[in-house]
């Protein structure tokens, strides 16, 4: 049976790519609503092409190694997540987009956008503050082409996506990367319609970049939920810390005697990641709290 990757999704069509760049149009069979299975962009499939006169069929969607709920989207290897001086950074998103993304063991790049408006500050910011937390920073302008070959370089051979609050480029860097023509708009309208501009994930492929378009990501909460316990674990800059707070508990918080601390104090942790995390520990508590409910 032909395999592919579904691409794009619009009602209950959804249309699948083979290795050799075959498109077919395709309904998912009814056993998947019975499953609890809805098909994303992203999925690997197997399927019934259709003949002309009957339409083709999903038949089985093979494992997902990673999966976004909102926007739907499986199998990114690599999440590009955008920051731009205008709309100043959202870092609480950034910060839970870099722990969803360690969770789902996906690779993470931080991108500071527009940097033609800057001149290249923001990425600076990020390198001082997130040069331990195994995501590289690229500064990159769609507008005067800064940066653009080393982030395709760095896309290159895996199934990228972008994600970022709305404004902060996206769609413009991506036709800047692709040399396709997107959708990309005015922040003031966007913002008087209250909408984002894109509205669809959708699968798109241009040389050796895969890499998916979406909205939606400015929504995020950390999917599922997850211990308190275990936040800590996903911040890479901690973990040579264990075991030396006072406390074997330690959440690395407020607890007295804590190693991580203390590392932020004598300047070894950028003190920005401690406050962000404590900030996303609040949250991730609430859920938590709350589950019962
Ligand atoms: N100065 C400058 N402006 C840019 C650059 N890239 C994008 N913009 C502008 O930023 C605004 C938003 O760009 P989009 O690409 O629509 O942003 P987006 O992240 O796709 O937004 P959503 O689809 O709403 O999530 C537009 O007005 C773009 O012209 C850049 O490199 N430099
Ligand atoms: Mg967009
Ligand atoms: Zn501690």
């Amino acid at each position: 049976m032909p395999e592919g990757i579904l691409i794009r999704g619009i009602g209950s069509f959804y249309t699948t790519r083979t290795d050799d760049g075959g498109e077919f149009v395709l309904r998912a069979k009814k056993k998947f609503r019975r499953l609890g299975l809805t098909p994303m962009v992203g999925d690997r499939v197997r399927f019934t092409p259709g003949t002309g006169e009957e339409e083709g069929w999903v038949e089985e969607i093979l494992p997902r190694r990673s999966a976004f709920v909102r926007p739907p989207v499986a199998n990114v290897e690599c999440l590009l997540i955008v920051l731009s001086p205008e709309p100043a950074p959202d870092w609480l998103l950034a910060e839970r987009l870099l722990v969803e993304c360690r969770r789902q063991e996906i690779d993470s790049v931080l991108v500071a956008s527009k940097s033609d408006l800057d001149g290249g500050a923001l990425a600076e910011t990020m390198r001082r503050d997130y040069a331990a937390a195994e995501a590289p920073v690229f500064s990159v302008s769609a507008r005067t082409g800064e940066g653009l070959e080393a982030l395709r370089e760095a896309m290159a051979g895996r199934l990228c996506c972008l994600a970022g609050q709305s404004g902060v480029g996206k769609s413009t860097l991506l036709s800047a990367l692709t040399g396709l023509d997107l959708e990309s708009g005015e922040l003031s309208q966007k913002i008087a319609r209250g909408k984002n501009t894109t509205r669809k994930a959708e699968l798109l492929f241009a040389g050796d970049l895969r890499v998916f378009d979406t909205a939606g990501f400015s929504l995020l909460a950390l999917s599922g939920r997850m211990e308190p316990e275990t936040l800590r674990l996903y911040y890479p800059e901690f973990i040579e810390y264990e075991g030396q707070c006072r406390f074997d508990e330690c959440l690395h918080d407020r607890e007295p005697g804590c190693a991580v601390t203390a590392a932020v104090l004598e300047g070894r942790i950028a003190p920005v990641r401690q406050e962000r995390y404590r900030q996303i520990l609040a949250e991730v508590r609430e859920a938590w709290n709350a589950r019962f409910d």
